[in-house]
């Protein structure tokens, strides 16, 4: 059980490392990843974000914890930047309401981006529709002002929160995360529902100009049923799962 104090100390002490899991493109090659929280515990071992995001949420700590997070995607970045092998890619993060609504949000992520001299385009920054639900016209601003500064916006498990399309008009997002429980059940036997779903997801997304990323992806008929649909990048088990940065791009690590 998570104790605010243990929380509060294992920020002072940088308990805290980022895995990452692969996002590819249709033709099966690595484009970018999403950053993923886990808390190195000296005793518990890896604790999984499950464990710990409630309490800071509740607590606050989410918003120390979330900048800590913003500034190592942008370090990863940057190292990306260096290795020609690396510079494509893009990185997703995880932002909690508490984070976005901070009133100094969208300056953090500028500054964390021209501290570390990356393009504003390799960022991502996913948020949820619960997440828009709270205020709307501030989440409208800071998502707007994020796009005019060149970093997107995904909105994170597309389908499942309370969607409003309106928020499609009216929001300046870049990106569809279809959530992964659709796209489990793509190949099996009963998958009409979810399979329409995941087609009507993807056209909008595209008649929007937007970019969609299938998530939850474990199987290769799941992959071909994502890409008939026309979802341009995909995200899951079949690809791999989140691990630590050396081991997402082995071919990376070996020469440097
Ligand atoms: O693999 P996994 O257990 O890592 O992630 C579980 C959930 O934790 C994800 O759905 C994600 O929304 C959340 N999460 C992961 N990393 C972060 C983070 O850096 N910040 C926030 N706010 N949430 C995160
Ligand atoms: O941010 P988000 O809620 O999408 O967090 C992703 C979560 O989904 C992480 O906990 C990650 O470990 C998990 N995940 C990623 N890919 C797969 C997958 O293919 N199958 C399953 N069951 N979970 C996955
Ligand atoms: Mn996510
Ligand atoms: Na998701």
């Amino acid at each position: 059980h998570v104790l605010e104090e243990d929380l509060r100390a294992a920020i002072s002490a940088q308990q805290f490392e980022l895995h990452f899991q692969a996002q590819v493109d249709a033709a099966g090659h690595l484009v970018g990843a999403e950053a993923l929280l886990r808390w190195r515990h000296p005793r518990d071992g890896l604790v999984m974000p499950g464990s710990f995001i409630p309490l800071a949420e509740e607590t606050g700590l989410i918003v120390p914890i979330g900048n800590w997070v913003l500034e190592a995607a942008c370090n990863q970045l940057r190292a990306w930047q260096a290795r020609s092998e690396a510079r494509h890619l893009t990185l997703a993060v995880n932002v909690s309401a508490r984070q976005f609504y901070q009133e100094d949000f969208v300056d953090r992520v500028m500054s964390g981006i021209s501290q570390a001299e990356i393009p504003p385009a390799r960022l991502k920054i996913e948020i949820t529709e619960s997440l828009l639900l709270r205020d709307l016209l501030d989440a409208r601003t800071k998502v707007g002002t994020l796009r005019d500064h060149g970093v997107r916006c995904a909105i994170d498990d597309f389908g499942t929160g309370y969607s409003s399309l309106s928020y499609l008009a009216n929001l300046d997002v870049a990106e569809l995360k279809i959530d992964r429980s659709f796209t489990s059940k793509l190949d099996g036997a009963d998958n009409q529902k979810e399979l329409a779903i995941v087609q009507a997801i993807a056209s909008l997304g595209r008649r929007l100009g937007l970019e969609v990323c299938a998530e939850g992806v474990e199987t290769y008929a799941q992959y071909e049923v994502l890409r008939a649909a026309r979802c341009n990048l995909f995200q899951g088990y079949l690809f791999g799962k989140p691990v630590p940065v050396d081991d997402l791009m082995p071919a990376l690590t070996d020469q440097a």
